[in-house]
């Protein structure tokens, strides 16, 4: 890249040299004519918008990763160097939040940069046919027919990888992937053929990292730039770190669980170190804002392999709060920012930051205009159920809104799906883990925000 001819460079270096005078005089009718051709066809090529030298995309998703699971987040034992050195190197926000807890609705949220019951991809999977088995289910006709329901509710929205497309990008999508054939999503290149949520995509960091080495190959060679996702299946489950990660933690807790646990953060944080390196020694760290979140988070139970309450699936902070990391060497002042950012932001920052025209539709803001992320205190979001119970209509899957104004925190359940929750309140910063609800000490609070709340969306 750093050493190609950029399409719009070649372009000004034929303009400059058509327009100089004296070499005009001296070319002969059939080589200006060429030349004049050559200029024209180059024009037609480059898209107006794009700069000089368009900025690569580098998009790490983390997957089922708690806030507080991070060295620099101030976890006592995980060591995550790598995304330790991209957070002090960035503009990173300690305080963000995914829209949804849960997979597939978060990561077409990141894509498009709209909310759940936007784009209408609520759930992890369509409607679970009444007494059908899940693994059942997801080999029937009616699994299919769901998914392509909501693959459609995807495409209808714009995604980041479609809209780069638009302006000469390769993409390459590894990792989690919900939408069927990797395409649907517009990405150019790609791993998953259209198995549940990835297959053949979720050996990528795992087991390799070559299919993102050959693509940077294959975009030098064709002089394009380009977005890289990767989403891995890491730490998500099964938690199978290597021995050497495990034993190091295994002495540092009881819990086997949580030993495994913490050692796939580990493991996952190598990885992002080694694509660093791959950019680092290709010469395009300059070049290339690389983007760090996670899509929902998770926290280990002590006694078995699952999640513990108040983390994944749930409107709590462990399941919704994730570091944002906004890294571009050269070009983004490192710091270290307590204002609330939202993974909708994602999409109209980078918008922004590659001079792509602004999308006065999405809700999201840009993470690099300071004065716009003081200004607004206000965030939310929505939880869905696993299995939607109607495709087209987000309401029906509804189980819980919330929304955060400063520090604290409004969670309202959807009585249909939640008929035994209830409103809860709480200050985030006095009980960041929300135990203490607030609701029945402050009304006027609760019914200022549950109007706030109501004018974002209500279902009712
Ligand atoms: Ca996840």
């Amino acid at each position: 890249m750093e050493t190609s001819l950029a399409p719009r460079r070649l372009l000004h270096l034929v303009a400059s040299f058509c327009t100089r005078k004296s070499l005009l005089n001296s070319l002969t009718t059939r080589t200006r004519l060429v030349m004049t051709l050559l200029l024209f066809s180059i024009a037609l090529v480059v898209p107006a918008h794009v700069a000089a030298e368009p900025p690569n995309v580098l998009l790490i998703v983390s997957d089922d990763h708690a806030w507080t699971d991070y060295g620099f987040m101030g976890h006592p034992s995980i060591q995550t160097p790598n995304i330790d050195r991209l957070a002090a190197t960035g503009l990173t926000f300690t305080r963000g939040y995914v829209p949804s807890s849960l997979c597939c609705p978060s990561l077409a949220s990141l894509i498009t940069g709209r909310y759940p019951h936007q784009h209408r991809v609520t759930s992890n999977d369509p409607p679970l046919p009444p007494g059908m088995k899940p693994q059942e289910f997801y080999r029937s006709a009616a699994f299919e027919q769901g998914r392509a329901r909501m693959s459609q509710h995807l495409a209808a929205a714009t995604t980041l990888p479609k809209l780069l497309g638009e302006s000469g990008y390769r993409s390459l999508q590894t990792g989690k992937w919900w939408q069927g054939h990797f395409s649907q999503g517009g990405f150019t290149d790609g791993m998953t053929q259209g198995g549940r949520h990835g297959d053949d995509g979720l050996t990528i960091g795992r087991k390799t990292l070559e299919p993102i080495k050959t693509f940077l190959d294959s975009c030098n060679d064709s002089k394009q730039p380009f977005l890289i996702w990767y989403a891995p299946m890491m730490p998500h489950d099964p938690h199978t770190p290597p021995d050497r990660l495990l034993n190091k933690y295994n002495v540092l807790t009881d819990s086997i669980h949580i030993a495994r646990y913490w050692a796939m953060i580990e493991w996952f944080d190598e990885t992002v170190g080694n694509i660093m390196d791959e950019l680092s020694q290709r010469q395009l760290l300059e070049n290339t804002i690389v983007v760090y979140v996670a899509d929902n988070g998770w926290i280990q139970s002590q006694d078995n392999a699952r999640y513990a309450p108040k983390s994944k699936q749930s409107p709590y902070d462990g399941g919704l709060r994730t570091p944002i990391i906004v890294n571009w060497k050269g070009h983004i002042e490192p710091q270290i920012s307590s204002h609330l950012a939202q993974s909708i932001d994602i999409v109209p920052t980078l918008r922004k930051a590659l001079q792509l025209p602004a999308d006065d539709s999405l809700p999201g803001i840009d993470l690099l205009d300071e004065k716009s992320v003081a200004r607004r205190s206000t965030i939310f979001g929505s939880c869905f159920s696993h299995n939607s119970n109607d495709l087209d209509d987000p309401s029906r899957s509804l189980r819980w809104r919330w929304m955060i104004d400063g520090n604290t925190k409004l969670i309202v359940p959807n009585p249909e799906l939640e008929p035994n929750g209830s409103v809860e309140l709480f200050d985030l910063e006095q009980d960041p883990f929300e135990n203490n609800n607030l609701a029945d000490r402050d009304s006027d609070r609760l019914k200022e925000m549950t109007k706030a709340l109501d004018s974002w969306w209500n279902p009712n």
